[in-house]
């Protein structure tokens, strides 16, 4: 028995500004819990760690648009992202909040020492102001161009195109984000962290030390911004939400959002050890612990040059082993975007797809954006599902619960002598914990993930091979042999597949009824000869995967088009107004309210309804393209306006005797223009 390792396992903290979608999970807690749940059945000591980050000014701004407070954001979305987090089984040891006191004093305290410790430069200079709004543009209160690499809307700390962290008086031609205006410059002072200070041990620990062990993507960017040369950052900004300034001269400042979030590790760790009863600090400060920040491309530099910098400046923290980070998920060939809403939300896939988390959980790592970008399509879910967990893993699955209560009544048969084919086999299955486990060592997910579907295949083909349904009557001895084996490799999936499909597993234990069997862990498979005893009796077979449906993919397409057809519509242009027209122009126009009295389809077309209007004096037929809008019998006694005046005209075969005035929506509908209460027909528009 190897003696437990400790982990320390970070997931980035998400902001609290909206909920969550499968770029998060792709990214980052997916993986994150992959490593973590692997760890545990491992039999290590294991803290995987995560929460709310509530302060910064993406919350500040969400507030403002919604006009409520911040801590009504965050309040909303903290819990809502809780939620996301329970149902697909990230398996958090602690989701904690910012806002929580026990992370406010942690995070005070650490700044507190630093400056005690003469850690900060303190400068008063000239920072971006917008007069209007009265405050001082940081973060992302500022947007302009990169000096870097000249994109348009780079934030004040960060350029999201290229990554680079630069401070707010870098951009060029800044704007504020409040008002837009142009900002003015005022003086303000402000605690540093003297990250040029840094540089020599950043060298040797990341460029020299982890040469080989960080993945190209992470290591290639850390070495591109040491070899740029690295300057002091301001650590404190002029804001009214965040931690406030613990120290003399830092009324009315909090500490930068960057320079709080990742102290939220720490203060998440210690709530979570006072709540076990255990002690914090080895997690932390135990040079034997292993520390692992599980993030996004985009949280690099925070992670690999501030963060362990200001770690290093306390002097009495471990770094972290590893950052293994995750390039981006694209969705359906585009960047996932909140504000177009062009993302699949995870409380809405979960009323989509009930029950099927496992099912998302593993198209997202067999898809991992783990070493370039890349793209999740509704198809290949849809493929993944039907193909390889339906196909390949429910199937065997299924074979062996249905076999074994058929040919035995659910009791394990006692097995006869191997051949070489079923020893082949279990000694296959043996190996595979070390397989998947040394591809999840590595942080390689989706190797990992097609290994464990190897063991699946596996015993698909076993079975295949075997045909124990065309042996049964003659050979009922080999037969008992052949169940026995299948039985293996199921047992084997109920713990290989844990890290990557937890409701599954957990389901495929039951049908084993297997629970509560711990002695069942990843390095018992190495060396166990039975993993399933003869005359154990497992329970009925229970489905595991079921087929998803073309229909039900459309609908997921569907709801995209329905995003990209009200974004152009939100990004068109609003109509040029068109040329002036003398009043007597106007005055020739004859608008009146009309009520709707009929209307019905014109066959073979598509968008023309046939309606009859009362207008007051007599009663109108007037052909309207509205169809794809409205169905004739919701429209019966509507109130609409109509140009009377129209000189009339025949559209397919109908006399159309004046015009419905209508609206474009943004969704590409029409709408009516109705009086706000009922009037007379006939009764004029002027
Ligand atoms: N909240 C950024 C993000 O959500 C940030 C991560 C903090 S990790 C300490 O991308
Ligand atoms: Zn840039």
């Amino acid at each position: 028995m190897n003696t437990p390792k400790r982990y320390t396992i970070t997931a980035a903290l998400p902001y609290t500004n909206g909920p969550i979608h499968i770029g998060h999970l792709a990214g980052v807690y997916v993986p994150a819990d992959i490593f973590a749940r692997y760890q545990r059945l491992q039999g290590n000591d294991v803290a995987y760690i995560s929460g709310s980050d509530e302060h910064g000014v993406p919350i500040t701004i969400k507030a403002k648009k919604e006009g409520i407070t911040p801590q009504q954001v965050v309040d909303k979305y903290h819990q809502i992202i809780k939620q996301s987090f329970i149902d697909f089984g990230i398996s958090f040891d602690n989701y904690s909040r910012t806002s929580a006191p026990i992370h406010h004093e942690t995070a005070s305290a650490f700044f507190k020492k630093l400056y005690e410790n003469g850690k900060f430069v303190e400068e008063t200079n000239q920072q971006l102001y917008d007069a209007e709004a009265n405050q001082f543009l940081a973060d992302r209160f500022v947007i302009g161009t990169c000096p870097k690499c000249g994109f348009e809307e780079s934030y004040g700390d960060q350029c999201e195109n290229c990554g680079t962290s630069h401070n707010a008086t870098d951009l060029i031609n800044p704007k504020s984000a409040i008002t837009g205006n142009t900002p003015t410059m005022k003086e303000t002072t402000h605690w540093f962290l003297p990250l040029n200070d840094y540089e020599a041990f950043l060298k040797e620990w990341i460029l020299v030390g982890h040469k080989n062990d960080w993945k190209p993507n992470v290591y290639g960017q850390v070495k591109s911004w040491i070899d740029d040369g690295l300057r002091p950052r301001a650590v404190t900004r002029d804001l009214d939400w965040g931690i406030p300034v613990p120290v003399k001269g830092g009324e009315g400042k909090v500490l930068y959002v960057w320079f709080d979030a990742p102290i939220g590790y720490i203060s998440a760790t210690k709530e979570w050890a006072k709540a076990q009863g255990k002690d914090w600090e080895p997690y932390w400060k135990d040079e034997s612990t292993e520390l692992l920040h599980f993030i996004g491309k985009d949280n690099i530099v925070f992670h690999c040059i501030i963060f362990p910098s200001m770690l290093k400046a306390e002097g009495s923290y471990i770094l972290p082993q590893n950052v293994p980070a995750n390039e981006f998920l694209n969705l359906e060939g585009n960047k996932i975007s909140t504000s177009k809403n062009w993302a699949v939300w995870l409380h809405e896939y979960l009323e989509d797809f009930p029950g099927k988390q496992d099912v998302l959980r593993y198209a997202l790592t067999a898809n991992a954006p783990e070493t370039k970008d890349n793209d999740f399509t509704w198809k290949d879910f849809q493929a993944r599902n039907n193909n390889e967990l339906v196909a390949i893993f429910g199937n065997f699955i299924n074979r062996v619960v249905v076999l074994t209560h058929k040919y035995y009544d659910g009791i394990v048969p006692e097995p006869g002598t191997f051949n070489e084919v079923d020893e082949d086999t279990l000694i296959l299955l043996k190996r595979y914990p070390k397989i998947i486990g040394k591809s999840i060592e590595r942080f390689r997910f989706r190797e990992a993930l097609t290994e464990m579907m190897n063991l699946a295949r596996l015993g698909n083909k076993y079975l295949a091979d075997e045909e124990p349904w065309k042996k049964i009557k003659e050979d009922p001895d080999r037969v008992r042999t052949i169940m026995f084996v299948a039985l293996q490799i199921a047992t084997g999936l109920s713990v290989l597949s844990e890290p990557f499909l937890p409701f599954s597993a957990s389901k495929l234990k039951g049908m084993l009824n297997l629970n509560g069997h711990d002695e069942l862990n990843w390095n018992a498979l190495k060396t166990a000869e039975t993993l399933i005893a003869p005359n154990h009796r497992i329970n009925e077979a229970c489905l595991l995967f079921a087929k998803i449906e073309d229909s039900e993919i459309q609908i997921q397409l569907d709801k995209l088009q329905a995003s990209k057809k009200a974004n152009e519509l939100a990004n068109q242009k609003i109509a040029p107004q068109k040329e002036i027209i003398a009043f007597d122009d106007f005055s020739k126009l004859d608008i009146r309210i009309g009520t709707i009295l009929e209307a019905s389809k014109i066959a073979k077309t598509k968008k023309l309804l046939k309606l009859r209007v009362d207008i007051g004096e007599e009663v109108r037929t007037i052909v309207s393209g509205i169809a794809e809008s409205f169905s004739p019998p919701e429209i019966i006694g509507k109130q609409v306006t109509v140009l009377i005046n129209l000189a009339p005209r025949t559209i397919k075969g109908v006399e159309s005797q004046g015009m419905i005035l209508m609206v474009d929506t943004p969704e590409g509908k029409l709408t009516f223009v109705e009086p706000e209460r009922p009037v007379d027909n006939g009764q004029k528009i002027s």
